[in-house]
């Protein structure tokens, strides 16, 4: 890898009906949090049990549960042809079953999707960005294989009602979140300590429940409504801290721990004993399991081999690796994100290689920063990430599709509340009516959607 190739600025376009987008999901934009009929999930109890900095909480967030007209102006402003966002799976179903069907939160879908139709604008649709309807968790949450079922329930009732307009959908947005930070360390919602058991079955149920929905799609709605279902797996570049073979190794197995752990069984050799693996997977790879990978990327570690031992029983702790950052990188709001451009590229290239040239969606990328409405290093970070993802088409030719900046407006960021900020709008939280003002980094993204590329 030549360091000149990675430094050097592509000129050179985008292929046409590129998809350019912007993202969202529920839970950190709607508000809305009871209203009409809608039922609890585990991020109101979450962000109510006080587990938020500063005891925030997404019950009125950007108020996009009144204001998704204005959030699809804002939409049409950036000249996007997407627009990416979550269903809240207890504003249709409060308990999330079909015994409480809610008609106002699937007319909310409906005006919204119509919206945007009617815009010019395409739906991409999420139906798990981590708001599990809180009835569910009582029973074990994704630790209950009787999960699978009703998660397939839900995804019947939204390609019932949604699916003459939606042509692209994710089924889960970062599994590895749900999974590894909700149950693992228990930093997200449901917030389950559970690190070297819970885990894997929580993986393994959210897996199996893809693979259901993705069947139940192609045996039931396809024929009539023609679209696409894959599933947004998030992942940094891993790159060897030194170039001794115990690094190497280190990181490609910090790959496969990371993305592989979800991506293999879906895209690539499967899973057990490698005799009915290979048997198995012969068939199922011809048969498929997802139409498009979606990649959530933002940042790149550094890997080393550390012997960590024996004495945890922990799916991190498992990987014998250390994952710091390089100091070159470019700090940002978020401590677990600086910037380096060219981990897309080598990741995009690694998800090619292994798993046989997939078309891919970048369904999230975006940086935070304190709100500045002259957002610089927001404005460089589209810039040079775009560029990179734009060699990774022409230079290794990977089948990218399309890309969704993370984020539409500024939004509740999870456990760290609206302290850190990746809008391209700015959305201001102390004023009721959450008024937003588009940032520098609009027109950015504008310029380079509308000129597809870079001139
Ligand atoms: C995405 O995750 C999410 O899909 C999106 O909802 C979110 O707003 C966006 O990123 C920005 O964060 O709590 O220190 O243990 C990106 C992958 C995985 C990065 C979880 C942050 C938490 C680190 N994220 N990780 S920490």
């Amino acid at each position: 890898e030549d360091l000149e190739e990675r430094d050097m600025f592509y000129k050179g376009l985008f292929p046409p009906n590129f998809a350019w987008g912007a993202a969202t999901s529920a839970y950190q934009i709607e508000g809305g949090w009871n209203e009409d009929g809608k039922g609890p999930s585990i991020w109101d109890d979450f962000s109510h049990a006080g587990k938020i900095a500063y005891q925030q909480t997404g019950d009125v967030a950007c108020d996009s549960y009144h204001q998704y007209k204005k959030d699809v102006e804002m939409l049409k402003k950036l000249g996007v042809s997407h627009y990416r966002f979550s269903i809240a799976w207890s504003r249709i179903m409060a308990n999330g079953t079909i015994g409480t069907l809610n008609p106002k939160g699937i007319e909310y879908y409906n005006n919204l999707i119509n919206e945007l139709l009617a815009n010019n604008i395409q739906p991409m649709v999420t139906l798990y960005h981590w708001d599990l309807p809180s009835a569910l968790q009582k029973t074990g949450g994704w630790k209950d294989p009787a999960i699978v079922d009703k998660f397939a329930e839900y995804a019947r009732v939204c390609f019932t009602h949604f699916g003459d307009r939606v042509k692209l959908w994710i089924t889960f947005n970062e599994p590895f979140v749900v999974s590894w930070l909700g149950y693992g360390i228990a930093v997200m919602a449901p917030g389950v300590y559970d690190p070297g058991v819970g885990v894997y079955q929580v993986t393994h149920h959210i897996i199996k429940s893809h693979v259901k929905v993705y069947h139940l799609y192609n045996d039931h709605f396809r024929s009539r409504y023609n679209g696409k279902v894959g599933i947004t797996l998030d992942c940094d570049w891993k790159e060897p801290l030194t170039d001794n073979a115990l690094d190497r190794y280190a990181a490609e197995r910090s790959l496969k721990f990371k993305l592989g752990w979800f991506a293999d069984p879906i895209f690539g050799n499967g899973d057990y004993p490698s005799v009915m693996k290979r048997y198995i997977a012969r068939k199922s790879k011809l048969q498929g399991a997802s139409d498009f990978i979606g990649l959530n990327h933002y940042t790149t570690n550094l890997v080393n081999h550390k012997d960590k031992g024996i004495g945890w029983h922990s799916y991190d702790a498992n990987q014998d690796t250390d994952t710091p950052f390089s100091p070159c990188w470019n700090r940002t709001r978020s401590n677990w994100l600086r910037v380096n451009p060219w981990g897309l590229r080598k990741l995009l290239r690694w998800i090619k290689e292994r798993y046989r040239d997939p078309v891919v969606y970048v369904t999230e990328n975006g940086v935070s920063d304190d709100g500045e409405m002259d957002d610089v290093s927001r404005q460089t970070y589209y810039t040079r990430y775009i560029n990179e993802m734009l060699k990774a088409i022409k230079l290794d030719n990977v089948d990218v599709r399309g890309y969704m900046a993370w984020s539409l407006m500024d939004n509740f960021e999870w456990g760290s509340g609206f302290t850190q900020k990746f809008g391209l709008y700015h959305v201001d939280f102390d004023i009721d009516s959450r008024p937003r003002t588009p940032k520098g980094s609009v027109t950015t993204y504008a310029k380079i959607i509308q000129d597809n590329g870079f001139h």
